[in-house]
């Protein structure tokens, strides 16, 4: 069965149309012929080595007398964009043929139509299949009519070409991590599943700690399938997904990805094809903000002698104003991370505890501590330790956090219990 194209080729279609109206207005007022030159194949071309080269302004024809004959064509981009390959036949009897778009290799496929052709039906046209610069070939084989004794089929390729003009948009072959476009970061890159096999790799890199998240914007196509499939890794080696989702139809819609706290370095996404063949375009944008640097507040209260931690302007004064002593700046804490740290308390005591240990939190809840959610979140790259400490025989104020390794050693001499790292904090910011 032919495949049917459910969906028009979106805005990049509709705008080619345009385009090639305003060319042929153009065209006629200044008598300029902008139609494709013509050209015609040079037999034999039935190896990718004899391939009849032609340029994508021009429309070769083609003579098939019987079905043994193969006809290979070739065509370079000097520029990426967007190519829709066009098959027109000259009709003498119903019949089929089958036509596919391959990289130089003559073997990496981008577009493959098996398809029948009536009085009524002699035009077919691929998806658009966004292509990066080189050399590309084109075969047209297996033409067959039902009426044996019907004289040669006659037929022509053309290639539509839509430059990107300005805009980010794929390049294929990017079917494998290893040729992964590379995406701009805070600027929608445009792709689409055209092909059956297709799958679109993108990798980014950032230079410093930030807060990302995945944008994915997918068209309408009419049925409720799961057409869509986006994958973020942090690491190819172990495939660590940290965002993985399937999208529905019907509606068009943008679908923004949670916030992910990610180090240094490169990330790869793939976009592929869920459980229905369906030419698609889409958008994708990575959101990357740096984070912002919270400053954690330290007080102390001398009638219990607790240490507590908070980067509330407003939770401070009110201590302040309820006896406690405010005693500057603790440390600074990224906005957001993936280690949380949770703070904890006990009303019977009255005491507060931190940990970034789901385990131990749940302990403490267990033995009657209030979960009070979480209090800031550590530093991934564990820049600098909060070191905790453990006073045996305190009721409340039983740990104390410091970046001062001076002020631990001291607790420490004074009987406190080093129990090494707490969570960790940024760099001191000058
Ligand atoms: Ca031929
Ligand atoms: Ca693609
Ligand atoms: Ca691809």
């Amino acid at each position: 069965m032919a495949k049917t194209k459910f969906f028009a080729k979106g805005k990049e279609g509709f705008l080619k149309k345009l385009f090639g109206a305003a060319v042929l207005s153009l065209g006629l007022f200044a008598f300029v012929g902008t139609k494709a030159m013509a050209a015609t194949e040079a037999e034999p071309n039935d190896t990718l080595r004899n391939a009849t080269e032609f340029s994508i302004d021009e429309e070769v024809s083609g003579t098939q007398p019987d079905q043994r004959d193969v006809d290979w064509y070739k065509f370079t981009l000097t520029e990426p964009g967007t190519v829709y390959v066009v098959v027109n036949n000259e009709y003498t009897r119903d019949g089929y043929g089958r036509v596919a778009l391959y990289n130089e290799d003559g073997f990496t496929e981008y577009w493959n139509l098996d398809y029948n052709f009536t009085q009524t039906s002699l035009r077919a046209e691929s998806e658009g299949i966004n292509l990066a610069p080189g050399t590309y070939s084109i075969k047209a084989w297996d033409f067959f009519h039902w009426d044996i004794n019907t004289t040669a089929r006659k037929y022509s390729i053309k290639i539509d070409f839509v430059t990107n003009e300005g805009r980010s948009i794929e390049a294929e072959n990017n079917d494998t991590a290893d040729r992964a476009n590379e995406i701009v970061l805070n600027q929608k890159t445009e792709g689409q599943l055209s092909y059956e096999s297709d799958v679109d790799w993108y990798k980014f890199t950032i230079s410093e700690s930030s807060a990302v998240s995945v944008s994915f914007d997918h068209f309408y196509y009419g049925f409720t399938a799961s057409p869509w499939r986006l994958n973020l890794y942090s690491d190819l080696n172990s495939e660590t997904v940290y965002y993985s989702e399937k999208y529905y139809g019907p509606e068009k819609a943008i679908i923004t990805s949670d916030k992910y706290y990610l180090s240094p370095g490169t990330y790869y996404i793939n976009v592929e094809r869920g459980n229905s063949y369906v030419s698609l375009p889409y958008g994708i944008t990575v959101n990357c903000e740096g984070t912002a640097v919270i400053t954690m507040l330290r007080l102390y209260n001398p009638n219990t002698g607790e240490h507590f931690y908070t980067s509330s302007e407003r939770e401070k004064n009110a201590l302040v104003k309820q006896g406690w002593s405010f005693e500057g700046k603790a440390w600074e804490a990224p906005e957001w991370s993936n280690t949380p740290v949770y703070r904890l308390y006990n009303k019977n005591s009255g005491d507060h505890h931190y940990t970034p240990s789901k385990k131990e939190r749940d302990n403490l809840v267990k033995q009657g501590w209030t979960d009070e959610g979480i209090g800031w979140y550590s530093d991934d790259n564990k820049s600098v330790p909060l070191f905790r400490l453990y006073n045996p025989n305190a009721v409340t104020g039983q740990h104390h956090y410091t970046t001062s390794a001076r002020e631990r050693d001291k607790l420490v001499q004074q009987g406190w219990k080093d129990e090494g790292t707490g969570w960790y904090g940024l760099p001191e910011s000058k």
